[in-house]
């Protein structure tokens, strides 16, 4: 075996040349990569004892792109579609061996081979959308001329990847390998050579895309349907741009275009917020005082205590990992009617085509259902999820904890109570957790994790690789009221309900923060989930908000009643703007003697998001979060913070701490004290420093 780069090798197997990345974690394209393949497949084009050769990469998966920690630096040869263009000209064929995920410029590397191989699990897939980019070394020209322009449009703009079975079937990958990839691909290069099969260069196939020549209309089309989806973001539209350069233009021209608005979105500040946030998710997963090698707890199977909404929702997510629960209920009635709505979700996905009965059938089949905690005794993990009520918590803990065997990690949903206080009421406290899961539970990325002073690194370790393992994304965060994502949410409420007394119509505070880049405005929101819930903590906290209450206490609970915030026609989900409340708001503003006016809004904006900011920064003074972008995780996966902004506080470092500072000073002196910056937000400000440098 030769070494022809510190990452990549070359080896002739009878007579066909093997060229093995081999560069940890994922083999993304760093320059050594690079230039390694580069000098492979000129090695094994002269080694005149092979006549094919096969690109295959060792550890867990293919190539899954460039090398993102590159990215901003200056660029070093060779380029990838310089290697891409070596491999392509090749004069022996090559032949891309996939396993694991090839995506990004790792497809693109597999485009530029004349043939691919894949095993069953492997996926393919373009995912530099999501990294707000597009792909930048062919793939936007070459995976329409293989998949057509209908598929290709569907795969770049989502950066969704598909199986292997999908791409064979499609012509992106040739051959699905059983058993031995590295055999099966020099099997298959072999037979390649013996045929005298053609060396099938991409670049020059264009048949797929004369359908997209007759119907040009197919741009527009595509646009129009994803509206919605591609709202706010700059990267989709290029990825479309580049994919009707590939339709419109000669192969070379093709390429010079993609490269034009791959470099225009490269240097844009939605690309550099989604890239801190591909690296920003992946440090929440690391807790500085738990070691990496932490044992962890198996966790075989669940409890669930409570088959509400969000009981069920949480079920869902271990049923989907294969993880068989037991899910507990008071009365018989309650149960049945959990498990059916469990039920009815599944068969509802069905219908739309996007679960197989099968799966379904599976899922529903590693459930138990029970009215009896006493069945959750040999379970390895429970998740308490009843209504918030401490007294009826720590008493379900009490029983728990005489219930549960040892080792067992008990954990509650709560989304406002005190996990310390929780975990007192058991005598294993170092076990006990909270698992904050966001409404939809079965939809919602993101596991707020929430430590106690006592829980201990094992527990921690297991339930931050037990969220991977269903499908979510966790932060760690500390005990506080709220904790991360609703405290900070708190402050933005205050200030949109003290906005419209001022002033500003309720519609605008929505649209503003809509527009923004939001799902939708904390009205509507307020509308979807149910004005009571809000309510009726309230009244449990003895606190009271004039316009909030006054609408609850006419009944008008939003969505599900017809009217809240806004009015809502028979099976509409679309608010329309309500003369009652607006009545009710002018009432409101009287009492309290304000003086209403016009509020801009650029007002608008910064009072909704500069008390939020505010509040991270005392979250983050406190210790309850421990890096700022962290909290930028827990709010782009826990309430559609828009991800191209990053998230609060990657987007307070872009507007600049002194320009919140000011502004929060000027407010300060409008409206007093709550606007006080905090002390970690001054500090920063004096040393001239952001949130990214803590
Ligand atoms: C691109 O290709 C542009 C092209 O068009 C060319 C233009 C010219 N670079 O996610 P994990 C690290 S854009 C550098 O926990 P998993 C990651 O930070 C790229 N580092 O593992 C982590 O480090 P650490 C298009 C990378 O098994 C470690 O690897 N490609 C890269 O859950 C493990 O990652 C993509 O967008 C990278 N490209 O998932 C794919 N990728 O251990 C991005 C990962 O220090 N990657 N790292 O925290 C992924 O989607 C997942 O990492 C993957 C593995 C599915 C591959």
């Amino acid at each position: 075996m030769t070494a022809i780069t510190d990452f990549v090798s070359y080896e002739a197997r009878g007579t066909v040349g093997v060229i093995t990345v081999d560069s940890p974690p994922v083999n993304a394209l760093s320059q050594g990569v690079r230039a390694g393949i580069q000098g492979g497949i000129k090695a094994a084009v002269a080694d005149d004892s092979v006549n094919a050769i096969v690109l295959a990469c060792a550890g867990r998966t293919f190539i899954a792109g460039a090398d993102i920690t590159e990215f901003g630096k200056p660029p070093q040869e060779p380029g990838l579609n310089d290697v891409i263009a070596t491999m392509e000209s090749s004069t022996k064929p090559v032949v891309a061996a996939i396993h694991g995920t090839a995506l990004g410029g790792g497809l693109e590397t597999a485009l530029g081979c004349h043939y691919r191989v894949a095993v069953p699990s492997a996926k393919v897939g373009l995912p530099e959308v999501k990294l707000g980019i597009l792909p930048g070394a062919g793939g936007t020209q070459r995976l329409p001329r293989v998949v057509g322009v209908q598929k290709a449009l569907e795969m770049i703009t989502s950066g969704n990847p598909i199986g292997a079975k999908e791409a064979h079937k499609v012509g992106l990958v040739d051959q699905v390998v059983e058993g031995d990839l590295t055999e099966g691909a020099i099997a298959f290069a072999k037979k390649v050579a013996a045929e005298g099969r053609p060396l099938v260069k991409i670049s020059e196939q264009n048949d797929k895309l004369a359908e997209a020549k007759k119907n040009p209309a197919i741009f527009d089309d595509f646009r129009k349907k994803n509206a919605r989806k591609f709202r706010g973001f700059e990267a989709p539209e290029n990825c479309i741009k580049a994919i009707e350069g590939a339709v419109n233009l000669p192969f070379p021209e093709g390429l010079k275009r993609e490269r034009e608005l791959f470099m225009e979105l490269m240097v844009g500040e939605q690309a550099k917020a989604q890239q801190y946030f591909f690296f920003s998710e992946r440090l929440a997963n690391k807790i500085p005082d738990v070691p990496k090698d932490t044992p962890l707890i198996d966790i075989n199977t669940a409890g669930i205590v409570g088959a509400g909404t969000m009981g069920g929702g949480i079920a869902m997510n271990f049923l989907q990992a294969g993880i068989p629960v037991t899910i507990v209920e008071t009365s018989q009635e309650a149960l049945d009617k959990g498990i059916g709505i469990i039920k009815s979700n599944y068969a509802a996905t069905v219908s739309k085509g996007r679960l197989s009965q099968e799966a379904m059938d599976k899922y529903m089949s590693l459930l138990t259902g029970s009215t009896n905690l006493e069945d959750l005794k040999d379970v390895d993990i429970v998740i308490e999820a009843i209504f918030e009520n401490m007294d009826v918590k720590k008493e379900v803990f009490g029983k728990l904890d005489k219930i549960c065997k040892q080792g067992a990690i008990l954990a509650t949903n709560t989304s406002t109570l005190d996990v310390d206080e929780i975990g007192e009421a058991t005598s294993r406290p170092e076990y006990v957790i909270g698992l904050h899961f966001f409404s939809p539970a079965n939809v919602m990325r993101l596991l707020e994790e929430v430590r106690t002073k006592k829980t201990s690194p094992t527990v921690m370790a297991t339930c931050m690789a037990l969220a991977k393992k269903i499908g979510k994304v966790p932060a760690m965060v500390g005990v506080c009221d709220g904790f991360v994502g609703n405290r900070m949410l708190a402050k933005r409420g205050e200030q949109a309900s003290q906005l419209i007394l001022e002033g500003a119509k309720l519609e605008d505070v929505d649209r503003v923060l809509y527009d923004f880049g939001f799902p939708m405005g904390p009205f509507a929101m307020s509308d979807l989930a149910g004005n009571d819930v809000g309510w009726r903590i309230r009244q449990g906290r003895g606190v009271t908000s004039p316009v909030a209450d006054a609408i609850c206490e006419l009944g008008r609970f939003g969505q599900k009643t017809g009217d809240g915030y806004y009015h809502y026609e028979k099976g509409s989900r679309t608010p329309q703007p309500d003369p009652i409340v607006e009545e009710i708001i002018v009432k409101a503003a009287r009492d309290a003697g304000i003086n209403r006016r016009e509020v801009s809004d650029e007002e608008i904006l910064k009072r909704c998001i500069y008390p939020m900011i505010n509040e991270a920064a005392k979250i983050l003074e406190e210790g309850i979060a421990t890096r700022a972008s962290d909290i930028d995780v827990i709010w782009v996966y826990g309430y559609g913070w828009p991800i191209y902004r990053g998230g609060p506080m990657r987007y307070a470092d872009h507007i600049g701490l002194e320009n919140i500072y000011n502004d929060m000073l000027k407010f300060k002196a409008e409206h007093g004290d709550e606007w006080t910056p905090a002390p970690l937000l001054e500090k920063l400000v004096k040393e001239g420093k952001g949130f990214k440098d803590l």
